[in-house]
């Protein structure tokens, strides 16, 4: 299996993340794709790609023009505020109030943003455009013929929405990648999310389109981030209703309940036949996850990289969380040696 990767996610390295009220080093910093890198390297499936260089139309078909402008020139409109620090927002256009986008960089922040643990940097925007390259060059190889390609994508995407940033996204490399299989001739695409985390981004993108399937596989919103999307009434809206599924599981989950899981939403995509399979792939099930309570163990990966090689779909791997860097390595290629060995 092709790996996509290019160093240039070293770009993006907030140093600060706000979590129980400190700052602290991020959990999502570079060194987690360091440790995938030296597993892929130690099983020889170190088949490195680098990206080509990006296609802002695909981006675009996806996200908010305003959206991106403002993710291009948030780092040069802050600091020629007179801000001295990363960027951070302290007001938003919360409940009763007025969704207009202002003109002023520290309204327009809060604007865009849906979490603030996220903060952009001086290079945050070339880091996510060099990771929607990743993303965009695998689902070309897939295209092209290959039955499987990796994305080793960072910053990771899932929980960017059209015109929103948080959860250390800023774009969703899997809906663009999503987007590009279907302009490309793909009549219709699965997305199956399995990080611990709810996929609101790629959710929110797709709820209203029949052509594409969202399953995701997360801890229940009542207790997890992203906490305001994820229940298992949300089914999509319009022509999408009956194509998104969602299965938010409860704290201590262990592999029982999460693969009973993982089994009712390969079920939505057989019945669904799409031509394509893109598996948005965070690792923080693993039981020692430091922000996550799901309790899958590492041999486990491998099991569920092997099921949804069973699905027999061309499948597109792309990388979202892990923050037990010492385990995502192993996670993670126990996931795609799970698959390619099925
Ligand atoms: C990104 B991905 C911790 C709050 C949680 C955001 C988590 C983002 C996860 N105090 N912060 O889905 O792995
Ligand atoms: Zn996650």
């Amino acid at each position: 299996m092709k790996v996509v990767f290019t160093d240039d996610h070293r770009l993006h390295f907030a140093q600060g993340e706000i979590s129980g009220g400190e700052f602290v080093t991020p959990f999502e910093r570079p060194s987690r794709m360091e440790y995938i890198l030296r597993e892929l390297k130690k099983r020889r499936m170190d088949t490195i790609v680098p990206p080509e260089p990006l296609d802002m139309k695909a981006v675009a078909r996806i996200h908010d023009r305003g959206f991106l402008k403002f993710l291009e020139t948030a780092w040069d409109e802050w600091t020629k505020a007179g801000y001295r620090g990363e960027i951070v927002p302290t007001g938003f256009p919360a409940r009763s109030m007025q969704q207009r986008c202002p003109k002023h960089i520290d309204g327009k922040v809060g604007y865009y943003i849906h979490s603030v643990e996220t903060c952009i940097t001086a290079g945050t925007w070339a880091a996510a455009c060099a990771s929607a390259s990743v993303a965009l060059t695998a689902q070309k190889l897939i295209t092209g013929g290959e039955k499987s390609a990796f994305a080793l994508c960072r910053p990771p995407g899932h929980h960017a929405h059209d015109d929103l940033y948080g959860g250390y996204c800023f774009l969703n490399n899997a809906a663009i990648a999503t987007q590009a299989f279907r302009d490309s001739g793909a009549a219709r695409v699965a997305i199956l999310d399995v990080d611990f985390h709810h996929g609101n981004g790629t959710q929110d993108i797709f709820y209203d389109r029949s052509d594409v399937l969202f399953c995701s596989l997360h801890g229940e919103p009542e207790t997890a981030y992203p906490y305001f999307l994820g229940y298992k009434d949300e089914t999509g809206a319009g022509k999408g209703e009956g194509f998104n599924f969602n299965y938010p599981l409860p704290a201590g989950s262990g592999y029982d309940r999460w693969s009973k899981a993982l089994g009712q939403a390969c079920g939505k995509i057989k019945s669904f036949s799409p031509d394509v399979l893109v598996v948005s792939l965070g690792v923080d099930t693993y039981e020692k996850d430091p922000i996550s309570y799901f309790k899958l163990k590492s041999a486990d990966f491998r099991d569920y990289g092997a099921r949804i090689a069973k699905l027999k779909l061309p499948t597109l791997f792309v990388m979202e969380g892990g923050y037990a860097i010492e385990a995502i390595g192993v996670n993670t290629v126990n996931v795609l040696e799970g698959f390619l060995n099925a």
